[in-house]
């Protein structure tokens, strides 16, 4: 959609939705006014040729998720409209406790048919997403959360959307059965993996490990597979390569790319192609820009990319390459009278396997304002392909009291990335391995192996809050701990 229809259909829907906006007073009022209705519910898509039963949750006007104001409430009734029970979890927001969308965390699963109003306010903008916090993530029960701010409506500048699967054919628990017993869908490469992983473990048992990724090249380390599963598709707006969304986009047009990491085991590099980029935030948060046309995204993460395009009719591919792999997927800007070639969804060459390059370079707009830790934790990454079994270890429980300054160091002496997503909450990172800066403020940070990454954030939500591995399989086999209030 263009900014000019858009803005009118925003303005439109807020004032349906908010006709009493300037005059509510604070608090339990905010629950008279008429919710939106969300609907989670079943759909066919076409992968590869084949139908596909999946998720899809239809937010008003028949699209998927949400496109919300700034500053306004999130007031939204979530029915389910499937026969399984399932819930929501809205990430990048961050509501009260009870309204967060983990399972028994403490709300309920919502049952078939049931619906549940959910009220608080959405805060900021961002590019945020919502998807479920079970296994049902990986049948694609996500989509966009986008919350826009007056600034950013004023902009002359096109907003896309682009949300990304790894999408199999495979149930997701016969998916995390495969990789529990080893007998998965990793390729020849991954036996030498685990060879290697054996020979090392004890090394990274007694501590010896070099902390800093440079000094972890070593033979072998390159045929190392990055990946645990391999998929059918890869998916940006359900859709592959072989039948890519195609957004008209107007000939040296300004784009502001909003793109969702919402696959559940597989982090890519974000290509823009011929269109140098600007990087203006990382999960809704802005930063310092930083040019350049690749940008790593993973699990969990959001990367908004502005984008000033020639003046030419022309299409620009906007492609997210599978990290270590091939593999790709992506949609097309084109101009209006452009012709829009075929991209094959396999690359000529491997993809890059995801580093902290891009992260030490960013520096938050907004950094946290400057004050000492009152609680520091740490807490270390473990785990292995072989056994499958992942964990969070910490020395004590991570407890904070309300409106401390709280900082976790988290070390991981695994051999596979991790992004670590911490719910309730932004945070900002702070120290990477060993280099203290003003970081990115975020919810989501990738810990590549042996790496070491330190958050801050200030505790003013109460709750038990998960910090867990957003590698769905990694987070269902254990990598998963709790942020927990005194007061909770
Ligand atoms: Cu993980």
């Amino acid at each position: 959609m263009y900014r000019r229809q858009f803005l009118k259909a925003l303005a439109a829907s807020a004032a349906a939705t908010y006709p009493l906006l300037n005059t509510w007073p604070t608090g339990g009022a905010h629950a008279a006014a008429t919710p939106q209705d969300l609907a989670i519910g079943k759909r066919t898509l076409e992968v590869n040729g084949r139908a596909a039963t999946v998720f899809g949750l239809t937010g008003p006007g028949g699209k998927p998720g949400l496109e919300l104001v700034a500053d306004t409430d999130f007031n939204v009734r979530l029915h389910n409209d499937t026969e399984e029970s399932t819930l929501i979890h809205w990430h990048g927001l961050t509501p009260p406790w009870h309204m967060d969308g983990v399972p028994d965390n403490p709300a309920a699963l919502l049952t078939s048919k049931q619906n549940r109003i959910y009220n608080f306010p959405v805060g900021r903008g961002g590019t945020h997403w919502m998807h479920a916090h079970t296994l049902q993530e990986q049948s694609l029960l996500a989509a966009p959360l986008i919350v826009r701010t007056a600034e950013d409506l004023a902009r002359d500048e096109q907003d896309v959307v682009i949300l990304l699967h790894d999408f199999s054919f495979k149930s997701p628990e016969e998916l995390l059965a495969g990789l529990k017993s080893g007998s998965s869908t990793h390729g020849e490469m991954n036996m030498g993996h685990q060879g290697m992983m054996q020979r090392m473990m004890p090394m990274m048992k007694s501590g010896e490990m070099p902390m800093n990724h440079q000094g972890m090249t070593m033979p072998g380390m390159a045929d190392m597979d990055v990946n645990d599963i391999e998929y059918d598709a890869y998916l940006a707006n359900d859709r592959t390569l072989d039948d890519p969304e195609v957004v008209r986009v107007e000939k040296g047009g300004r784009i502001r790319l909003r793109i969702i990491n919402g696959a559940t085991a597989t982090a890519f590099t974000i290509d823009t192609g011929a269109v140098a980029g600007s990087l203006v935030a990382v999960d809704g948060q802005d930063i310092i820009p930083v040019a350049g046309n690749r940008f790593p995204i993973s699990m969990g993460q959001r990367v908004d990319i502005r984008l000033q395009l020639p003046s030419a009719q022309k299409s620009f591919p906007i492609l997210a390459l599978r990290e270590g792999a091939a593999e790709r997927t992506g949609i097309i800007l084109a101009t209006p009278e452009a012709a829009v070639t075929k991209i094959s969804a396999k690359g000529s060459e491997m993809a890059p396997v995801l580093d902290l390059a891009l992260e030490e370079k960013l520096r938050a707009a907004v950094p946290l304002v400057g004050r000492s830790p009152a609680r520091r934790y740490g807490a270390t990454l473990m785990g292995d392909m072989v056994s499958y079994a992942w964990a969070i270890e910490t020395s004590e429980s991570l407890n904070v009291n309300r409106n401390e300054r709280v900082r976790i160091t988290m070390r991981n002496m695994s051999m596979m990335s991790h992004p670590m997503h911490l719910h309730g909450h932004h945070f900002q990172v702070v120290e990477i391995n060993g280099t203290a800066f003003s970081g990115a403020v975020r919810d989501t940070v990738m810990l590549p192996m042996m790496s070491q990454v330190v958050i801050e954030f200030d505790a003013d939500n109460t709750g038990r809050w998960p910090l867990h591995c957003h590698h769905l399989y990694h987070m269902a086999a254990g990598m998963m701990s709790f942020v927990s209030y005194d007061d909770a």
